[in-house]
């Protein structure tokens, strides 16, 4: 009796705490010895400027769309620097050959993770000042928010992934042979 007592008043309480009326969301499955990089960017939900190129599905977020613009160049550079809250976490990442990568978007717009043979520009133009396009941007997979992607079976050596979307947007991933 004196459990039961126990469990309604535990019950009780997380109700009128609000835990037990979250939903319960599970991760997805990820085997322990994958390696991670994380997609990410840090758009202010509350800027509707960003609703018609996909809005931006953050909870929270500090930069709006203004600001972004203003980070796009520098009057140092004469190509794109980008907002540096859009990033690959991180950018470099070694690897052996029989270890798989993870990558997920946690951002709240959508990008690409896509693999080129040389840096270059991504596929929109107001976004890409002073690159040449990487022609594998042409075929570029979106990822958008929340969506995830393994890597698997890479070959020895670097490998350059970029996103189409925000080229600043770089990692290499260094495969080495298994120890
Ligand atoms: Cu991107």
């Amino acid at each position: 009796m004196r459990k039961t007592r126990v469990a309604l008043a535990l019950l009780v309480l997380g109700v009128a705490t609000g835990f037990l009326a979250t939903p319960w969301r599970p991760e997805p499955v990820v085997a322990d010895d994958d390696k991670k990089i994380v997609i990410r960017d840090d758009c202010d939900p509350d800027d509707p400027a960003w609703a018609p190129t996909g809005g931006c599905s953050r909870q929270q977020g500090d930069v709006d769309t203004a600001e972004f613009n203003v980070e796009l160049g520098s009057p140092l550079s004469l190509a794109v620097v980008g907002h540096q809250a859009w990033w690959n976490d991180p950018p470099y990442l070694k690897i052996e050959t029989d270890e798989a990568v993870r990558v997920r978007n946690r951002g709240g717009r959508t990008h690409t993770f896509t693999e080129v043979a040389a840096f270059g520009g991504g596929r929109v133009p107001p976004l890409n000042r002073g690159l040449v396009r990487a022609p594998e941007c042409a075929t570029a997979t979106n990822l958008p928010p929340g969506a995830s992607v393994k890597l698997t079976g890479l070959s020895e050596g670097n490998h350059r992934f970029q996103c189409c979307i925000h080229p600043w947007m770089r990692a290499i991933v260094k495969v080495k042979a298994e120890d």
